[in-house]
């Protein structure tokens, strides 16, 4: 009955039927898999190339997968995590928009014995076991990646003072948070550089696009380096700079984070000049990881995908495509 009453309750859920397995008892242990995978939203093509990524990977592992959208909001991911609780899925796998404000439904996961995987961004809590672990990115690394190429960059620019702005992600959002910091760490150390303003852009390219405009309006030929947080904000800033007569990676030193193929394919035009990489191919770390729980092992508290960076000083001829 409680199932029954929780599939009214999951209106916008997609079941993901297991594909075949090969051998029956294999078939039997993996159908019993049902993971709750609740996605932020769809405000980038990363993020789309991450929520892909995660249904072809159950898929392939023969694991049943319950998704839903959250729309960028966090009420809507919570409903969805107390829909999936209430559903007693076996675990929840979910990618947080913020970082506070899930204390409460976590707890009614862990009360209902669900291990939580926290997939792509992290939590701001002081209870460490309302999730079993972290799997995504080391945000800070990226800035500091992005920070690195600039160091490296600034010896070229014959300036005493170069000028960034920056447009930032979603507030309060851990790539956001931990971006600015790892970035910041580096260049704010150095007495070349000046900040002229951080703005955010909440990861959408409609709102690089406004920040851009901005930015160049209040800013003016002072700019010299643009560090987005996301290809997404990046792809709308160029438009304007371009619009206003601007030449992107020459007038306007340009640094983006993700690593898609559109912003490869600038970083090869000159258009941009250095790519920080953060892969959204998360899904086979998440199944396996899965499977791992289900069997009764444990498995890493945290755990990185490989990541590089590929900036305007490399040989990006075989570069092969980047799958989003
Ligand atoms: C990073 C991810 C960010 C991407 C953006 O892991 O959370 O969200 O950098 C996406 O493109 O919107």
């Amino acid at each position: 009955m409680k199932k029954l009453f929780a599939l009214c309750l999951l209106p916008l859920c997609l079941l993901l039927c297991a594909c075949e397995a090969d051998a029956p008892q294999q078939e039997e242990a993996q159908a019993e898999l049902l993971i709750g995978f609740s996605q932020l939203g769809s405000e980038s093509s990363w993020r789309i190339g991450n929520t892909l990524s995660i249904q072809k990977a159950a898929q392939e592992h023969g694991i049943n997968l319950m998704y839903d959208n959250a729309l960028q909001k966090q009420e809507n991911q919570i409903a969805q995590l107390r829909s999936f609780i209430a559903y007693q899925v076996d675990l929840i796998v979910f990618s947080p928009i913020v970082e506070d404000g899930w204390d409460n439904v976590l707890t009614e996961a862990r009360h209902a014995g669900i291990p939580v995987i926290l997939m792509d961004r992290f939590i701001n809590t002081a209870d460490d076991s309302l999730y079993t672990a972290y799997i995504g990115a080391d945000f800070y690394m990226e800035g500091v990646r992005a920070a690195d190429y600039l160091l490296e960059k600034a010896g070229q620019m014959s300036k005493e003072t170069i000028n960034i702005v920056e447009i930032s992600g979603t507030e309060d959002a851990t790539p956001t948070l931990h971006r600015y910091q790892g970035f910041h760490d580096k260049v704010d150390r150095d007495p070349r550089f000046h900040t002229l303003e951080t703005i955010s852009g909440d990861f959408l390219r409609s709102k690089g696009k406004e920040c851009m405009e901005y930015l160049l309006d209040t800013y003016g030929d002072e700019i010299d380096v643009l560090y987005s947080h996301n290809d997404g904000m990046t792809l709308g800033a160029i438009d304007v700079i371009q619009s206003y007569g601007l030449v992107p990676g020459k007038d306007i030193i340009i640094i983006t984070v993700d690593g898609e193929q559109a912003a490869i394919d600038l970083l090869k035009e000159g258009k941009i000049n250095c790519v920080v990489e953060c892969t959204p191919l998360l899904g086979d770390l998440v199944m396996n990881m899965a499977e791992k729980l289900k069997a009764g092992e444990s498995i890493p508290r945290t755990t990185h995908p490989q990541e590089g960076v590929f900036t305007e000083f490399d040989d990006l001829s075989t570069l092969p495509p980047r799958g989003y």
